[in-house]
């Protein structure tokens, strides 16, 4: 179903619980490749998916994944959050927003501002021994994935894995995001091509209208669903401006 601005600025304004689920989408405008879009990783292949995020491989061969690690994290330290970040920031300080879920790893949505962050598939901004389970925080393992081939545990040379949920693993927070989905009368899927479960299924919980913001195809979208095919960000901004935000 297609849908205009004044339409969309109508249900947040009449909304009383929102939620939003983003995806990689969200973040191509700060520079962060997504892995479907046109510049994707699935599409450039710099570094492939199915390696770099499969457990089994990481086992198997932890270099490749830490290779990719050592670029995400330095580009994650560059670069700024975009206006359709900071925006969602801003309608949860106006009491509008009840939580961000994300696929994303970037940390990108805390940058912003944002307070609620469910974060499905885990972030860079922590890790964990795989041997003895010690906890990492940011600082320290930036350090050791920014200056170690492997990053390897202070206690016990077990290595130090960032806590991205890989394929194979359980997500996390899934309880407590379709929860939330379940209480909104208004829930925003932003930047996702709604291709990896479960994290792809949350729409299906929300308790009121759907609104996809995305550029390009969105696996399995119900037609209930209102769809705007475009870049989130002059989207976004031509939203905040009916707003007066
Ligand atoms: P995806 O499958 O790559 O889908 C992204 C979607 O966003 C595609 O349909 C794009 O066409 C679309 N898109 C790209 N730019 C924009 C834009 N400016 N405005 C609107 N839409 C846009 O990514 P998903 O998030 O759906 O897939 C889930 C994976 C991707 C998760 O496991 C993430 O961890 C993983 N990922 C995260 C990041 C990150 O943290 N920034 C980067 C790359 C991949």
């Amino acid at each position: 179903m297609k849908v205009d601005d004044e339409a969309v600025a109508g249900l947040i304004r009449r909304a009383g619980r929102i939620a939003v689920l983003t995806g990689a989408g969200i973040s191509t405008a700060a520079g962060i490749p997504d892995f479907r879009g046109p510049r994707g990783l699935y599409v450039t292949r710099q570094y492939d998916p199915e390696k770099t995020f499969d457990i089994d491989y990481f086992d198997r061969d932890p270099s490749y994944f830490f290779a990719f690690a050592r670029d995400f994290v330095q580009l994650v330290e560059q670069v700024q959050p975009t206006l359709t970040h900071r925006f969602l920031a801003m309608l949860e300080e106006r009491g509008k927003l009840d939580a961000v879920i994300t696929q994303n790893i970037d940390g990108l949505h805390q940058k912003a501002g944002s307070k609620r962050v469910i974060e499905v598939h885990g972030s860079v901004r922590n890790g964990h021994c795989r041997k003895c389970r010690r906890a990492y925080a940011y600082e320290e393992l930036k350090a050791k994935v920014l200056s170690q081939e492997i990053a390897r545990c202070d206690s016990c040379s077990g290595i130090v894995k960032p806590d991205i949920v890989f394929f194979g693993e359980a997500v996390q927070g899934m309880a407590e995001a379709s929860r939330v989905a379940g209480q909104t009368d208004l829930f925003f899927v932003i930047g996702s091509s709604l291709t990896v479960h479960p994290a792809a299924s949350l729409p299906e919980y929300a308790g009121g209208q759907v609104v996809v913001v995305n550029q390009g195809l969105v696996e399995s979208a119900s037609p209930e669903w209102l769809r705007i095919d475009e870049p989130a960000d002059p989207f976004f901004a031509r939203i905040a401006a009916k707003l007066g935000m």
